[in-house]
């Protein structure tokens, strides 16, 4: 998979370098490139934002530095991955759609996504509309309900979330099976040893004895309905919506 991401603020990227991304990079399984806006940019001050045409607070990317920009990221994709290839192109931002394991799990397989990290107010409008005329496919993703200053730490969350998901690149490949959202549901409480622990205040805390039975049955249908009940207390809006699980075969 390939990944580019186009931002005024290329180190903010550097965590990719690391664990489990940075270790698909360097097998080659992940080719990730970062590239700074402010190269796209001509005059003395390398400007890339101007006041809201109109009026209003804030300011608003310029679309010349990103026209500029796309075009060069996406010519030095096509030059790899062939004259054909079309990228998907992501703009995080808090007005687009929730970011859910599903659309994580179709993401990953995606030979070729595009960040586009927006600062400020947000960038032009024709930027999007140009992009769409190009035959780009656009997607505006928000990590959830609140406002972060730009789309760097959402670039961070969303390749993590994606590039986990790329064959190869977790070691254990049922721990995404498993894993909480996989199935709709939260995961289960999970244990290790020992089996009888005594915390720091002197109370003995047991791992639950049915999980200490070796009856499988029994444990999954236990697994499962603590899944249910975790489900119901912290999130019952994803019961209300089981249909946006990636996994349709769930049990319900
Ligand atoms: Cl993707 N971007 C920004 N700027 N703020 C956010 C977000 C994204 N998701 C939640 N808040």
């Amino acid at each position: 998979m390939r990944i580019d991401v186009i931002t005024i603020f290329p180190e903010y990227l550097a965590p990719l370098d690391l664990s489990l991304i940075g270790k698909a990079r360097r097998e080659g399984l992940v080719d990730l490139n970062v590239h700074d806006l402010r190269g796209f940019t001509h005059d003395r001050h390398r400007t890339v934002d101007d006041t809201p045409v109109g009026g209003g607070a804030g300011m608003v990317m310029k679309p010349e530095p990103w026209a500029e920009a796309f075009a060069h990221v996406i010519a030095q994709g096509q030059a790899e991955l062939g004259a054909s290839a079309q990228p998907v192109v992501l703009f995080p931002n808090p007005a687009g759609e929730p970011l859910r394991q599903a659309s994580a799990r179709s993401l990953s397989e995606e030979a070729w996504l595009v960040f586009a990290c927006g600062r400020y107010e947000g960038i032009d409008e024709r930027v999007y509309e140009h992009l769409a005329a190009r035959g780009c496919r656009i997607r505006l993703v928000s990590l959830g309900d609140y406002v972060l200053n730009g789309g760097e730490v959402a670039v961070l969350a969303i390749t993590e979330a994606v590039v986990r998901l790329v064959p190869g690149v977790l070691g254990n490949p049922e721990s995404v099976v498993e894993e909480s959202h996989s199935h709709g549901l939260l995961e289960y409480p999970i244990y290790t040893r020992p089996a009888s622990w005594t915390d720091p205040d002197g109370v003995e805390r047991r791992v639950p004895e049915i999980l200490l039975s070796g009856d499988h049955g029994r444990i999954a249908a236990w697994r499962h309905a603590r899944s249910l009940e975790r489900t119901r207390q912290r999130r019952p809006d994803l019961l209300a919506s089981q249909g946006d699980a990636d996994d349709s075969t769930s049990a319900r």
